[in-house]
């Protein structure tokens, strides 16, 4: 694993959002990463959560895109409190480190990981941010995506507006079918270039969740699989938002309440 970044990597992300680390896995870890995520998506028979019944795309038909989001992507959270071999690669520290570095902090929790497959034909992701979805307020609570196999173009690459994440709001901007929508929010980026990012299987990228980010169509026959993960300050405060809590949680939390729970949201990575 090339788990050390260089300061020129920690500045290229502080001021784009966004950080490509190319053959971040080796190609023997990369085997066994697809070999125990596969394993654990078995396993799981499409729940979406650990604790819940719903399969992964049956929560779409609430919306009023019914339907759309379901052909997104395959969504399984959490596949780390399912597998004990998610857990130990998920949970690595020296993913820690490189969080830690990337937010400039001491600790660094694991918030909930996520194995993203588009289909074969998935429609687009839509442009968005991710950081109004989760149970905190913080501005440099960041995601990994791992490439399991080559992503391109036609498959359904990610893309990243550079320096957005300075810009852009903690208040939800919602998330649409239409890929535009959120440039009503965020005019300024209307007509601003994204970077696109084509990963070789193994390589990943790091994105703050205030970046506004996309991914295209799989215009192709075959899968876009990856393994994304949301690492965060080890000291953030719930603000009343659900998002992966459970029900038991959300009972027992206050907004301002540490959200410290060891079995949620353990400690991966501290410095001292
Ligand atoms: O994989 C995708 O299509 C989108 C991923 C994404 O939005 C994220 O990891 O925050
Ligand atoms: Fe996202």
């Amino acid at each position: 694993m090339k788990h050390v970044l260089s300061q020129d990597q920690i500045n290229f992300y502080k001021k784009n959002g966004f950080l490509i680390v190319e053959d971040f896995l080796t190609k023997e870890e990369l085997f066994h990463w697809n070999d125990v995520i596969n394993n654990a998506l078995i396993e799981r028979k499409g729940r979406k959560f650990p604790y819940s019944e719903i399969v992964s795309g049956e929560d779409d038909g609430i919306n009023k895109d019914a339907g759309y989001f379901g052909k997104v992507f395959d969504q399984i959270i959490n596949l780390w409190q399912t597998s004990p071999d998610v857990k130990e690669i998920i949970t690595d520290e020296r993913i820690g480190q490189m969080a830690a570095s990337l937010m400039d902090v001491d600790a660094v929790r694991i918030w909930h990981d996520q194995s993203l497959v588009k289909q074969a034909w998935a429609n687009p992701t839509a442009w968005h941010v991710d950081t109004p979805f989760w149970s905190f307020n913080n501005r440099e609570a960041l995601s990994i995506w791992v490439a399991l196999e080559d992503v391109t173009i036609e498959n359904g690459c990610m893309y990243f507006m550079p320096g957005s994440h300075l810009h852009t709001k903690l208040e939800d901007p919602g998330i649409s079918a239409n890929i535009g929508d959120v440039f009503d929010k965020y005019p300024e980026y209307r007509f601003v270039k994204p970077v696109k990012a084509e990963l070789k299987a193994g390589s990943c990228t790091f994105h703050n969740g205030l970046t506004l980010h996309a991914a295209g169509a799989n215009m192709t026959t075959g899968t876009r699989r990856a393994m994304t993960c949301v690492y965060i300050p080890h000291d953030v405060t719930f603000n009343g938002t659900k998002n992966i809590l459970t029900d038991e949680q959300m009972a027992k939390l206050k907004i301002g309440d540490p959200l410290n729970d060891e079995k949620q949201n353990p400690i991966i990575y501290s410095k001292v």
